[in-house]
């Protein structure tokens, strides 16, 4: 059976990273938006997860011809009234380094104990068919912020990210171990689902 090409609608390279850890490139070819040939400007101005993930895979999904996949996520914490949230990336600018956000989040915690420092990953993924047809889906990750960074792997707010019942961060889980639990996997294996549902309809 030929490989099932799907156009990912991101410009993350640590996204792409794990999209490709989590499907059998024997079944799926997988491509970036830039790589089908669509380098178009995406206005992330949604207010929520699903609609940013929205906009991202239709916008994508108008300039080629394939079955296009987008991925919206960022991290929620409930102490700070939900921030990042979907402003995760943009959050104390786009270009400053991780640690500095890090650091910042954990300072402004300061105090709190593991009871109050609740958060969650969510990733809200979008896929538009060639026909128009679209189903949008959203993963999600329980956990806390811990007190301090803590691990090398992951990226952008995995090293503060920490899940039971392990108590570690999910910086600090192996790439096959955050992806079976993490909000992006979850999320993505409903899209392979909802790609293999399709491809037997046609
Ligand atoms: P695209 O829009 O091009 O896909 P982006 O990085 O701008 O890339 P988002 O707007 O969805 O993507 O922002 C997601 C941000 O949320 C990301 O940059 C991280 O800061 C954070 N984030 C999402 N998933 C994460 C994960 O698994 N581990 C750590 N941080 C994550």
């Amino acid at each position: 059976m030929a490989r099932q090409k799907l156009i990912f609608a991101t410009g993350n390279a640590d996204k792409l990273r794990e999209f490709k850890e989590m499907l059998d490139e024997k079944e799926f070819e997988i491509m970036t938006m830039t790589e089908a040939g669509a380098d178009v400007e995406i206005i992330e101005d949604g207010k929520t997860f699903e609609e940013n993930a929205r906009i991202k895979a239709r916008t994508v999904a108008a300039k080629v011809d394939g079955i296009v996949v987008a991925d919206d996520s960022g991290l929620v914490v409930d102490a700070l009234g939900g921030e990042p949230g979907v402003y995760s990336s943009r959050y104390m600018g786009e270009d400053t380094p991780y640690e500095l956000k890090n650091a910042k989040i954990i300072e402004r915690l300061a105090g709190l104990p593991k009871e109050r420092r609740t958060a969650r990953f969510v990733c809200a993924m979008d896929v538009v068919f060639p026909n128009g047809e679209e189903q949008t889906v959203t993963g999600v990750m329980e956990g806390y912020i811990g007190e301090e960074p803590m691990g090398e792997n992951g990226f952008g707010y995995d090293p503060i990210f920490y899940v039971e019942p392990q108590n570690v961060s999910t910086a600090y889980l192996s790439p096959d171990e955050k992806n079976a639990i993490s909000h992006r996997g979850k999320a993505l294996r409903a899209v392979k689902e909802i790609v293999e549902n399709y491809n037997g309809i046609v």
